[in-house]
């Protein structure tokens, strides 16, 4: 038996109708939520990645730690025999066997006059390598580039490319690099897409001088730099941060041949005085997105280092008009992808 008499009808029918304006009103409902709420879902997952890209190379979890840290160490990344390429280049350039277009040879300051003046020994730092292609083929590397990818996106130049020996230190302390963000040496943004790979062409430890780095802090500013006041003297360049946190959290990055830190261009980081007696040498490349573009530094933070490093450029090069930006031109090299812009 029906439960609805026929003079029920119409008020049934009624009846169901409202229900499904009510239903379909609330479906709708549900779609307008669902549709408002999406974009601000996607949006907690861009601000929860903002320093790397969603290339696939990286978990989750390293992801998350770079964006919270501003640097990633992957361990055993490069075999010791690749090293061993490097180092026997630079032993070449060192001795004069081989001569690089546009390279910088540094001396530390200490030793040029020293005991160590000769040969390798005297040669704390070699820097601007992207036109030597044995050298080169650090930057190139298929397993740091995979890494670098997730940073740059697909398009890679490099852009600064440097061996360091850091030498032991004479007594003066002046093995030490001051506490710095290499982003004030750089003049392209923007500068996120940057990002530095150093690896360890041998164990780095306290003893010899290993990175030191303050986690989060890339989070935060381009802050001023200049010459510390360092008594023993300091190396050309070598600026440092002026004024910063004392208790801010350190992390020292001890690490053994082939490990490799990826880190941002607005880490605070520095190394140590080697207070051993052997050379300690690391490899490195910072890379960026070739779409990124060239910013002016003139009355910025940036001011006093890029006309200290155009003013060195004008003298090796003789072009007496060159600007900040032509260093940076001539020395890069595409790494992977299209030349887009630099
Ligand atoms: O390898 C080092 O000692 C520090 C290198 C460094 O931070 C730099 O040259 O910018």
């Amino acid at each position: 038996m029906s439960l609805l008499s026929k003079s029920s009808f119409p008020f049934a029918r009624q009846l169901f109708s409202t229900i499904l304006a009510q239903r379909l009103e609330i479906i709708n409902d549900h779609i307008r939520f669902y549709s408002q709420c999406k974009p601000t879902v996607d949006n907690t997952r861009q601000s929860e990645f903002r320093f790397t890209l969603p290339n696939g190379n990286l978990t989750n979890e390293q992801r998350q730690s770079y964006e919270k840290n501003g640097f990633l160490v992957i361990r055993d990344l490069v075999k010791p025999e690749t090293l061993e390429i490097f180092r026997k280049r630079f032993q070449d350039v060192c001795t004069g066997k081989v001569k690089v277009l546009g390279m910088t040879v540094m001396k530390d300051v200490a030793i040029a006059k020293s005991e160590f003046s000769h040969g390798e020994k005297a040669i704390t730092k070699i820097q601007d390598f992207t036109l030597d292609d044995e050298l080169f083929k650090y930057c190139c590397l298929p397993e740091i580039v995979e890494y670098v990818e997730n940073f740059t996106g697909p398009n890679i130049m490099a852009m600064h490319t440097m061996l360091i020996n850091k030498p032991p230190d004479p007594g003066t302390q002046s093995s030490r690099h001051p506490l710095h963000q290499d982003l004030y040496y750089f003049p392209f943004r923007p500068v996120n897409r940057i990002i530095c790979a150093w690896t360890a062409m041998e164990k780095v430890n306290r003893q010899n001088g290993c990175l030191v780095v303050l986690p989060g802090t890339h989070t935060g500013e381009l802050l001023p730099h200049g010459y510390p006041d360092w008594k023993g003297g300091v190396n050309k360049m070598y600026h440092g941060i002026q004024k910063f946190n004392p208790s801010d959290e350190r992390i020292h990055l001890e690490m053994e041949t082939g490990d490799t830190v990826f880190f941002h261009p607005l880490l605070v980081h520095g190394s140590g005085m080697n207070r051993s007696s052997g050379f300690r040498k690391a490899i490195s490349c910072h890379y960026t997105d070739s779409a990124s573009e060239y910013v002016e530094c003139d009355n910025t933070v940036q001011d006093f280092i890029s006309k200290e490093i155009t003013a060195i450029f004008r003298k090796r090069t003789g072009i007496e008009d060159a600007g900040f930006h032509d260093v940076w031109k001539l020395k890069s090299r595409l790494v992977k992808g299209e030349r887009i812009n630099l």
